[in-house]
């Protein structure tokens, strides 16, 4: 039986199989959570990233987790907040699910999500997490390989929001 759980922590942190990033579609390395991975993980991280040959929003890329707990990093590229008619929902939807496909094929049993696209992206948080809330409960309810799904928030507002979204469930 899978389960969810909200916690507050910094994800570069955590000991589990998989961790997502909320990463560009260069696949490059940035700020935000991006940032504080690849510095946490080391430069060798970027040298992986940069054979992938970047990534489309919607869609996520798996690499080692390099000087992290983890064994594997998804770096998942949300959409761009543009005002909610560029398809940005829809896409936010497409990364939890092809994270959670990517994070099964790689047996990974625990795996951890930042809030994707919530920061520089600047998609609204109350949607963000009840998109997230309601995918990766989909995806549990038909794939029993994965023990437990983390959502990781970085500060308290967020937590608010993913409790909301559960509670609705
Ligand atoms: N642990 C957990 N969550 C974190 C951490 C952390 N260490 N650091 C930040 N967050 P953002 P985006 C939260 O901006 O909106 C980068 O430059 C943060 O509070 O990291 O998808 C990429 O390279 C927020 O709630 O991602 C892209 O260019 C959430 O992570 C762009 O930003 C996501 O914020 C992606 O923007």
């Amino acid at each position: 039986m899978s389960e969810t759980k909200i916690i507050k922590a910094d994800i570069t942190e955590l000991d589990v199989d998989a961790i997502v990033s909320a990463a560009n579609a260069a696949l490059c390395g940035g700020g935000g959570v991006d940032g504080a991975i690849h510095r946490a993980a080391g430069p060798f991280l970027l040298e992986e990233c940069r054979q992938l040959g970047g990534c489309k929003p919607g869609f996520a890329k798996i690499t080692g987790g390099h000087n992290l707990k983890c064994w594997h990093i998804i770096h998942a590229v949300g959409p761009v907040w543009y005002g909610g008619h560029k398809g940005e929902e829809d896409l936010l939807r497409s990364c939890y699910r092809e994270s959670l496909k990517l994070a099964s094929a790689h047996s990974a049993k625990s795996i951890a999500f930042p809030a994707i696209s919530c920061g520089a992206y600047r998609f609204p948080v109350e949607l963000a997490c009840k998109i997230a809330v309601e995918e990766v409960h989909k995806w549990l309810s038909q794939d029993d390989s994965i023990d437990v799904v983390y959502f990781v928030c970085f500060d308290s507002k967020i937590k608010q929001q993913y409790l909301n979204a559960i509670g609705e469930q």
